[in-house]
């Protein structure tokens, strides 16, 4: 049997890139088999090398809520470069794209623009210790905001144990002010703030979990770290670098009603190119470099070619509510065909979903939080992937991701990926 044109790229690819991605998760290693070399995606659809064409649901992670190649996202791009790639100075553009944001969430009075989800996480987190002058973060098990360092942290056990890095390089140093908590457990983080009543420079959160699968708030949980945060005096920090603009124009703080003291971005605001964002309350963003003692930096922080796709994306989706209300109702529709058909053939199946967010995970425990996520079974999971990845449908190459629908999806298409679904 002849290689396929992917499993020969990925060949070259694995002799000099690390694992042959340029990202852990699309190495395809929790699943097995070649990852696909895609070269095109239009709309709801992707190609790969070898000519074969996918229903996708990842969308990049996100990023494409309004499907791939958006000819208005495309032109916009086009038509930027025309004026040159980076300046390196001041635009026009980027106060646009700024304005447009601060108009758009509650609560960010400023913002300031990186280039990735990880850098955006990283700064706020910064500027929330020199707000504060304090050290410590509570983060949550299960919840990832990027790779730096100080959120590498294996949840320590029990509620007094210090951050114990997550992967290697990571100094001890670098993540023993970085404690965890239980998601959708109030009392677990509670238990911190009393133990370290002055030393707490910020919470993070995801406002839906979606990097141990889907795990959404359960009522109170979100009020309630709001309610702590001002208690203690710390700044909670909305990781909205997935729900930003995607469960609705005003994100998590307006679909849930609880008001962040920052928020972070990324994915939907780039439309597909390499940006990131942080922003929030006018006292604390007044702390970051150059007006304040926070130093962060970036050559390509807010370019005009980025800017140009994600202003063009933000806009439609500002311009056109319509979007939201037709996205959340298909998806409400779709995970609840999803649990049905779960149900209706005995699957042990615990289905999440938030909005255009859901997944299935294979345990019949409900899956509230990491602990219980990690009763799902990756093997059935794994045999689910493959199934529906040869009927053309890629989904997540992992149980700890989300299912991304977009607008681009028709009615049609997902009744065809019930069918598929159900056959598995
Ligand atoms: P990036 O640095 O990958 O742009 O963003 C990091 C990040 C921060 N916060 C949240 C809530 C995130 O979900 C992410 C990145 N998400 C993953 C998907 N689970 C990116 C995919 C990947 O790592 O390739």
């Amino acid at each position: 049997m002849s290689k396929t044109k992917s499993e020969q790229i990925f060949e070259r690819a694995c002799r000099v890139i690390p694992g042959g991605v340029n990202s852990p998760v699309r190495a395809f290693g929790s699943i097995g088999g070649t990852p696909r070399m895609i070269c095109r995606a239009d709309g709801a659809y992707m190609t790969d090398e070898d000519g074969n064409e996918y229903l996708d649901f990842v969308g990049s992670w996100g990023p494409m809520i309004l499907g791939h190649n958006h000819p208005e996202v495309r032109e916009a791009v086009v038509k930027a470069c025309e004026n040159g790639l980076s300046y390196g100075a001041a635009t026009l553009r980027e106060v646009e794209m700024a304005e447009l944001i601060c108009g758009a969430v509650p609560n960010v009075d400023m913002v300031r623009m990186v280039n990735s989800g990880t850098e955006a996480v990283m700064s706020a987190i910064r500027a929330a210790r020199g707000y504060t002058g304090r050290d410590k973060i509570i983060k949550f098990m299960g919840c990832y905001h990027g790779h730096s360092d100080a959120l590498l942290v294996q949840a320590g056990s029990g509620v007094m144990t210090a951050g114990i890095p997550d992967s290697a390089g990571v100094p001890q140093g670098c993540t023993k002010d970085t404690l965890s908590a239980v998601y959708n457990d109030v009392s677990s983080a509670e238990r911190l703030f009393e133990a370290f009543p002055e030393e707490i420079a910020a919470v993070i959160v995801e406002p839906v979990g979606a990097n141990m699968g889907v795990v959404p708030p359960q009522p109170g949980f979100l009020e309630s770290l709001r309610s702590l945060c001002t208690k203690y005096g710390a700044v909670l920090i909305f990781d909205e670098v997935i729900t930003g603009f995607r469960l609705g124009f005003t994100g998590a703080q307006g679909y849930f009603h609880v008001d962040a003291d920052l928020v972070t971005y990324g994915k939907i605001i780039g439309a597909g190119m390499p940006v990131g964002a942080y922003g929030g309350k006018r006292e604390i963003m007044e702390r970051v470099a150059p007006v304040g003692p926070v130093y962060q930096a970036g050559t390509l922080s807010g370019n005009p070619v980025a800017m140009a796709a994600g202003l063009t994306q933000l806009t439609i989706l500002r311009d056109h509510p319509e979007i939201y209300e037709e996205l959340n109702k298909k998806s409400e529709w779709f995970y609840a065909e999803v649990r049905r058909i779960m149900e209706e053939k005995g699957e042990e199946a615990c289905v999440n979903s938030c909005a255009s967010l859901g997944c299935a995970f294979f345990t019949k425990t409900p899956v509230v939080n990491y602990e219980t996520a990690k009763t799902s079974d990756t093997s059935r999971y794994a045999a689910y992937f493959r199934h529906m990845l040869s009927h053309g449908i890629y989904i997540a190459p992992s149980q700890f991701e989300a299912m991304f629908l977009s607008a681009a999806h028709t009615q049609e298409e997902l009744e065809r990926v019930l069918e598929i679904m159900r056959a598995f």
